[in-house]
């Protein structure tokens, strides 16, 4: 709770008595609240944050197919369908043989046409007649809806999906440029793509994979190599320790990520073709981390490092990035970037800079060093809170902002919110007040433990080769 509603937020606007008064109001009811049904509340007053679902059973992950029709996927492997705003009774698609440990299960999707991608972990048994040999794979298929259902799967990738039962990565995302992007996380691995120099070769870990959406083949032009039996040559990034956000924006058509850390350093990067974001040698701006330098990391050939464009010192697990490309929030929010994270269910927001390498900040004194690292900086870059955590944040046809939330503290209870101007609340726009399902399936994750786990785990490597080790 220690980011909600700072004095730097409420001082931001322009009729501050008033505003001071409705926060306390807000603070008051929230207190009265139980922290259950906590609501989420936005810093601008202008808008307001509407529950759309709740109910839902460990979301991950969202996508529009219509402005009336949404894709959500619970983690243990059904894909659901909301429309205007009512979750159908029977899932999509329910998948079977999906892992779901700790970090594992269905992750991410994306919608192109017809063609549905998701990013499943699956269990060590032959799926889709490919025999797995007892190892936990991470995979990427293509589906064909239908208008009910989710046909005709087609494996595109098949990737490693451990030994680290945390650190999956699973965002998709398809590019101005219609390829698939797909974000990996390193699953605990110590090699040449996590900047070990003398590490074991590229095993497509803690990667941006570029691929053709047909068929999973590397993309043509792909910046570290274009020959078809080098395995680096359906990457586009490396060096990532894990991310569940990637996003383009929509002015320039740049990559851009956001990456959590172990303890130290989240971060949003902007991803140029070739990027290497340093990890597990650097976390955050290299200059945080003490005596190393370029030379101590695995530099490919097309391949550059290069330093967050915003850092968060101390993690929070920040999730999805994504660029508002809308004006149903006015003109000073159209293309800008939001960014939420799962322990605290913030969600930040910035501005970039003039030509959208970075974010807006050099004359914010505290802010120019692009680090957050007191709690009235991190405030300052506060947009909402109250999300208990969020997995996913999506745009919707018709310009909306929706917010996935995953409540790790109620085992992954989920709801869906929309973010939209006050004036235009739940009774002018036409979507139904929010219901509960007839049925509420039992969660059965344990991120709580799972938490614990990857807090265990991340402790027992610290005697690794890790470079950050340092810093706390
Ligand atoms: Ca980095
Ligand atoms: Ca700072
Ligand atoms: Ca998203």
């Amino acid at each position: 709770m220690k980011h909600l509603l700072s004095s730097k937020m409420i001082t931001g606007s322009s009729s501050g008595v008033l505003i001071i008064v409705l926060a306390i109001a807000v603070l008051l009811s929230l207190q009265l609240n139980s922290p259950a049904f906590a609501q989420p509340s936005i810093g601008e007053p202008s808008l307001t944050a509407e529950l759309v679902l709740d109910g839902i059973s460990s979301p991950t992950s969202i996508a529009f197919l219509d402005e009336n029709n949404i894709l959500l996927l619970e983690k243990e492997g059904s894909v659901r369908l909301i429309s205007n705003g009512q979750f159908q009774p029977e899932p999509v698609l329910q998948l079977a043989g999906v892992e779901s440990n700790n970090e594992r299960g269905l992750l991410g999707i994306e919608v192109m046409g017809n063609n549905v991608f998701l990013y499943v972990s699956e269990s060590g048994t032959q799926v889709e007649g490919i025999p797995t040999a007892g190892d936990v794979r991470n995979r990427v298929y293509s589906y064909t809806w239908d208008g009910t259902s989710l046909t005709n799967p087609q494996l595109l990738v098949d990737l490693p999906g451990g030994p680290g039962t945390n650190h999956q990565g699973g965002k998709l995302k398809i590019g101005p440029d219609n390829q698939l992007y797909i974000v990996v996380g390193e699953m605990q691995r110590e090699g040449q793509l996590q900047n070990f120099q003398s590490g074991p070769p590229p095993d497509d870990t803690g990667v941006i994979l570029r691929v053709n959406p047909a068929d999973g083949s590397p993309s043509s032009g792909n910046p570290l190599s274009g020959e078809p039996s080098d395995p680096i040559n359906k990457y586009y990034a490396y060096g990532i320790r894990n991310s569940f956000g990637i996003d383009f924006d929509p002015v320039t058509g740049k990559l851009w990520d956001a990456e959590n850390g172990e303890d130290v350093f989240d971060e949003v990067n902007l991803v140029e073709p070739g990027f290497n974001s340093g990890w597990k040698t650097v976390m955050g701006p290299i200059a945080a981390n003490t005596g190393v330098s370029e030379s101590n990391l695995v530099n490919m050939p097309g391949s550059q490092y290069a330093d967050p464009v915003f850092s968060w010192a101390e993690s929070i697990g920040v999730t999805d990035i994504e660029f508002f490309n809308s004006t149903a929030f006015g003109p000073s929010y159209e293309d800008g970037i939001f960014v939420g994270d799962i322990t605290t269910g913030t969600l930040f927001y910035f501005e970039p800079n003039g030509d959208r390498t970075g974010i807006n900040l050099e004359s914010d004194p505290l802010l120019s060093d692009l680090i957050a690292d007191s709690d009235d900086e991190t405030s300052a870059v506060t947009f909402g809170t109250g999300f208990t955590g969020i997995t996913d944040i999506e745009t919707s046809p018709d310009g909306n902002l929706y917010i996935l939330a995953f409540d790790r503290e109620a085992e992954g209870q989920g709801s869906l919110y929309r973010i939209l101007p006050t004036s235009e609340g739940a009774t002018s726009t036409g979507v139904p007040p929010p219901t509960t399902p007839d049925t509420v399936t039992p969660p059965v994750t344990d991120e709580g433990e799972a938490e614990a786990e990857e807090d265990a785990e991340d402790e027992a490597n610290g005697n690794s080769d890790n470079n950050n080790d340092g810093e706390d």
